[in-house]
C-alpha cells in the first residue's frame, strides 16, 4: 500500500494558529480563561471543574479540504526551540532511579511464579511518563507552596510509585481484554502465562498499590487515586460502546480519553498538590495540567498507531482498528469520507474493513486533524501550570507538552 511520506516517520505540526482550531470548532469549556498568573502565590480565583471533561463539539459545515498546508508538516527531529527550559528526564531522574525496586519491594510475595509475573513489566523498559510527571509536578508545587525544603515529601514519592503501579495493572488487564500478545517488544503476561494468572497478576500489583496508598495516611488522597481506578474501568467501559450520532460519538471519545489515560496524570498531581498545601486553587492547576497532557498523550498514541511501524511502538501498528476502536483519526476522517460511519458502527467487524478504513484515514486529513487536538491540549496544559512560581521543574513540565507532541512511541 503507497503511503504518503508524512505517514513514514514522526513529523510536528508548527504555527498552528487558534483560528485554525476554531475554524474546526473544537473548544474545550472546562477551563475558563481568566488573565493573569498566579506565580508569587498571588491569589486568583480558578472555576472548579463539575465534569472532567464538558466539550462543545461542533463538525464545521463546510471543512477547509486542507487544513494543514504542507509547510506547516515536517519530518520533525526538533523537541523544543527553546533549549533553557530544563529537560524533564534529567531533572526527574534522581528522583526515580529507584522506582522499580521500589516497586519490586511492594511487591514482594514468596511464591516465585507469582513473583515473576508481577515483577515482569517493571523492567525498566516503560517509559515511566506517568511517575516522571508526578515527580517534576510535586516538586512544582513544593517550591511554588514555600514549604519548608523542596524536596520530595514521602508521600508525594509514594504516590510516583503508586500511579505507576496502577498503570501496570491496567496494562496487564487491558492486554487480557484485547488478547494482545505484544507489549514493548515482548511477550505479554497473558500470552506467556495465560489469561487467568494475568487477571490474578494485574489484581496483585493493584492490591499492592493500595497497600501503599493506605500507608500515606492521607483519607482525601485514597480517595483521589481510588477515583482513578472506578475512571480506568468506566473508560473501559465505554470504550466497549459507541453512538450513532456523530457529535455525541466524539464526545463520548474524548470522555473515554479521559477516564482511560487521562485520569491517573490529573488525579496523580491533584494528589501530590494535597500533600503539600490546603489551596483548592492549586491543587486544581496540577489537577488541570494532568488532565491535559493526559488527553493529548493518549491523542497522539491514537495517531501513532496509523504513523509509527510495528517495531518501533513494539506492538503492532492499526491495532486499534483491528480492535474495532475509532480513535481520533478516524473520526476526523469520517467527516471527509462519510462511508466511515457504517463501517464504525459494525466496528471494522466485515471483510476488508479495516484495510479500507485505514486507507481512508490516510488519504484524510484525521491524522493531522487529531495532532493538532493535541497540541490545543498542550497548549491549555502550559497555561494552566505557567500560573505556579517559575521554578526548573515547572519549565521541566513545559518542555515535557512538546515531547509529548514529538514522540514517535
Ligand atoms: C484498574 C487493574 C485496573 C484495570 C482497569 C483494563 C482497564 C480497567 C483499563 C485499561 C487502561 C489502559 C491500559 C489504558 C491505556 C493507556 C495507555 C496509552 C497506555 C500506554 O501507555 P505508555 O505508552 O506505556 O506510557 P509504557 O509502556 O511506556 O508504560
Amino acid at each position: 500500500m503507497a503511503v504518503p511520506w508524512r505517514h513514514c516517520w514522526r513529523w510536528s505540526i508548527t504555527n498552528c494558529t487558534k483560528t485554525r482550531l476554531s475554524n474546526y470548532a473544537v473548544f474545550s469549556t472546562l477551563s475558563p480563561r481568566r488573565p493573569g498568573p498566579i506565580a508569587g502565590g498571588a491569589q486568583q480565583e480558578v472555576l472548579p471543574s463539575t465534569h472532567p471533561v464538558n466539550f462543545k463539539y461542533t463538525f464545521p459545515r463546510h471543512k477547509p479540504r486542507q487544513l494543514w498546508p504542507a509547510s506547516q508538516l515536517r519530518c520533525c527531529k526538533k523537541i523544543h526551540s527553546d533549549t533553557k527550559l530544563k529537560d524533564p528526564f534529567s531533572l526527574a531522574q534522581k528522583d526515580l532511579a529507584h522506582l522499580y525496586d521500589d516497586i519490586k519491594k511492594e511487591l514482594y510475595v514468596s511464591g516465585a511464579e507469582l513473583r515473576s509475573l508481577c515483577d515482569y513489566y517493571f523492567d525498566g523498559k516503560g517509559k515511566a511518563f506517568r511517575p516522571m510527571i508526578v515527580v517534576l509536578m510535586a516538586r512544582a508545587l513544593n517550591i511554588h507552596s514555600n514549604s519548608k525544603g523542596t524536596d520530595l515529601l514521602p508521600g508525594q514519592r509514594s504516590v510516583a510509585m503508586i500511579a505507576e503501579m496502577i498503570h501496570t495493572a491496567s496494562l496487564v488487564h487491558d492486554d487480557v481484554i484485547d488478547g494482545s500478545d505484544q507489549r514493548r517488544g515482548k511477550s505479554t503476561i497473558n500470552d506467556m502465562w495465560g489469561e487467568r494468572k494475568a487477571i490474578l497478576a494485574g489484581d496483585f500489583i493493584l492490591s499492592a498499590a493500595s497497600m501503599a496508598l493506605a500507608r500515606i495516611g492521607n483519607t482525601t488522597v485514597v480517595s483521589v487515586l481510588s477515583q482513578v481506578i472506578e475512571d480506568l474501568v468506566r473508560g473501559e467501559f465505554m470504550q466497549m460502546g459507541s453512538k450513532e450520532n456523530e457529535n455525541e460519538r466524539f464526545k463520548h471519545y474524548l470522555d473515554k480519553t479521559f477516564k482511560k489515560t487521562a485520569s491517573l496524570i490529573a488525579n496523580s498531581c491533584r494528589a501530590v498538590s494535597i500533600l503539600v498545601n490546603s489551596d483548592p486553587e492549586v491543587h486544581e492547576i496540577a489537577f488541570q495540567y494532568g488532565k491535559n497532557v493526559g488527553i493529548a498523550f493518549q491523542l497522539v498514541d491514537d495517531v501513532l498507531d496509523f504513523t509509527a511501524c510495528a517495531a518501533h511502538l513494539g506492538k503492532p501498528s492499526a491495532a486499534d482498528l483491528k480492535l474495532g476502536l475509532a480513535t481520533g483519526p478516524v473520526l476526523f476522517a469520517c467527516q471527509q469520507f462519510p462511508e466511515l460511519h457504517s463501517m464504525i458502527m459494525r466496528r471494522f467487524s466485515s471483510q476488508g474493513d479495516v484495510e479500507r478504513a485505514w486507507q481512508y484515514v490516510l488519504e484524510s486529513d484525521g491524522v493531522e486533524q487529531t495532532s493538532y487536538l493535541a497540541r490545543h491540549y498542550c497548549d491549555e496544559a502550559v497555561r494552566q501550570v505557567s500560573r505556579l512560581r517559575p521554578s526548573p521543574e515547572r519549565d521541566a513540565l513545559i518542555r515535557l507538552t512538546e515531547m509529548v507532541l514529538t514522540r514517535d512511541k
